[in-house]
């Protein structure tokens, strides 16, 4: 059984970019529907193949519903993450090591920022912008569709951004522009670095 993992940040930490009531129903609803439906599947599925697998497996290693919820249970935890309480982050500067690894691959922060949005922006229907890191060391921009997840390639995610409608409809309505600029004023920088070396929080998705 997975649990819910705990918001690293509380409910109205990212306003006025992200609403509370957006985190209340995106976290408390959304993701937790995610694990539930998660928990129920793996209760009923008598291979037990996935018994003593943690969540990266799982979504590495399932197809149908089971990788739709695990993936999406997954991905929101990692969306979480990739986003700092406004009062934690007024430099909102990427470190000198990110900034050289974005200047390399993207040309400059701005370019990368404005690659990724557009991305994002003009991903059709429901899906996740990615920035991720590919098993030969690259680094890449990726629209993924619905719960999609660099996992699935054996791919390092770095930041996931969103852009299913309920990530934003409550704040933004069909304003996703507003929202992806509102994410880059929360983004947590310090997070996308320490994925670079694998970094991941332990709590990022407990069993019990
Ligand atoms: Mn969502």
């Amino acid at each position: 059984m997975f649990k819910l993992p705990d918001l690293p940040y509380s409910l109205n930490a990212l306003e006025p970019y992200i609403s509370k009531k957006t985190l209340s129903y995106h976290y408390g609803k959304h993701h937790k529907a995610y694990i539930d439906n998660l928990n129920n599947l793996l209760e009923q599925d008598t291979s037990s193949k996935y018994s003593d697998k943690n969540i990266e497996e799982i979504v590495a290693d399932s197809e149908g519903k089971i990788f739709n919820n695990a993936a999406q249970a997954y991905n929101h935890t990692f969306y979480w993450h990739c986003m700092k309480p406004v009062e934690d982050n007024e430099k909102n500067n990427p470190s000198d090591r990110l900034k050289d690894l974005l200047e390399e691959n993207f040309g400059s922060v701005d370019d990368f920022i404005a690659q990724f949005t557009e991305i994002a922006k003009t991903h059709f229907g429901s899906g996740w912008a990615w920035l991720l890191k590919k098993k030969d060391g690259s680094i890449e921009i990726m629209g993924m569709h619905d719960a999609d997840t660099p996992l699935m390639n054996g791919d390092t995610p770095l930041l996931a951004l969103d852009v299913w409608e309920h990530a934003y409809y409550l704040d933004y309505q069909n304003g996703r522009p507003d929202y992806i600029e509102a994410f880059w004023k929360v983004v947590n920088w310090d997070f996308v670095e320490a994925r670079l070396d694998g970094v991941q929080d332990k709590s990022f998705m407990e069993q019990s």
